[in-house]
């Protein structure tokens, strides 16, 4: 792959968007590396959870951006009917992402702008580093975002927030991210991979099906109404008493053995 990494570390795999020359822009090569990974990732059973991040800039600053949109070159030149296309090609590839059967943590190392902080929507938990930026400048291009930003940035950050964004292709720094929900946390740039790893780790030491199951029923459930959704929950939750997890996982906790008790851990914002 010319402008992705796919690396795996037992149940952790982090892929990293690599474009040194243009900020990690995604171009049409770029996406359907993405897809191609995502085909790999999927037929790896050991696979928990997955890392996306960007790779360094051509000086070598690996913290200056995660991905600078789509590629504005490529996109310059397009037809209604390629634009479209286009569009089409990001959403499929993103709505793959966003439908992975296991969490995937986005490590946002920088610019997340347009395409960027769309892909990071398309995650299940984004994390920054203190100097990202986030926007959809897209208007200031006189397009509208086209790879779903319109649709996700309004579910996660609430409409009206969205729409000034949006509207005034306003970007905004880390702690405002933060403030308005868009990244579970924010770190010092040498913090933010391992926080991403620690965090990833901790997903991947739990009963892989159940997470799995829990993934779906909140991604499902979120676009059902609410006596559909708990039905899909219903569903997922019966399906887990079918598995070697719940009878072992139950089955520590009755056997009362200290060794074997499930840790109730805080959650630790730093
Ligand atoms: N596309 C292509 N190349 C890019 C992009 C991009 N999105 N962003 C940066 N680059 C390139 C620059 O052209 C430059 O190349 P070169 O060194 O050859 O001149 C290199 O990366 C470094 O960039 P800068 O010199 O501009 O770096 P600065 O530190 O001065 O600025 C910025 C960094 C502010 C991030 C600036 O590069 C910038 O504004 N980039 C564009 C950001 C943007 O507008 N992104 C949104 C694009 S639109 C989009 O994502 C829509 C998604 C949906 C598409 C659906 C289509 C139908």
């Amino acid at each position: 792959m010319n402008n992705l990494q796919l690396e795996i570390d037992g149940a952790i795999a982090v892929l990293t968007i690599s474009r040194p020359a243009a900020l990690n822009a995604l171009n049409s090569e770029t996406l359907e590396e993405i897809d191609a990974a995502l085909t790999e990732i999927e037929s790896n059973a050991d696979i928990r959870a997955v890392i996306l991040t960007g790779g360094p800039d051509k000086k070598g600053d690996a913290f200056k951006s995660f991905v600078a949109g789509a590629d504005i070159g490529e996109m310059s030149t397009l037809t209604k009917e390629e634009g479209e296309a286009f569009g089409k090609k990001g959403n499929d590839v993103f709505r793959r992402l966003e439908t992975l059967p296991v969490p995937v943590i986005c490590a946002i190392n920088g610019f997340a702008l347009g395409g960027g902080c769309e892909i990071a929507m398309s995650c299940d938990i984004r994390i920054c580093s203190e100097n990202a930026i986030f926007g959809q400048p897209e208007v200031g291009l006189g397009i509208t975002p086209g790879f779903g930003g319109t649709q996700r940035l309004a579910r996660i950050v609430g409409v009206g927030k969205a729409k000034e964004m949006i509207y005034g292709a306003r970007n905004i720094k880390a702690d405002e991210a933060y403030r308005i929900g868009l990244v579970n946390n924010v770190y010092p740039a040498e913090e933010l991979m391992p926080a991403a790893k620690k965090l990833a780790s901790i997903i991947a030491a739990n009963a892989p099906i159940a997470v799995r199951a829990c993934k779906k029923a909140i991604n499902d459930g979120l676009d059902a109404a609410m006596d559909d959704a708990i039905v899909i929950e219903e569903k997922l939750f019966g399906s887990c008493f079918e598995t070697e997890d719940q009878k072992a996982g139950m089955g520590n906790f009755l056997e009362k053995d200290p060794e074997k008790k499930l840790k109730v851990v805080p959650f630790q914002n730093k």
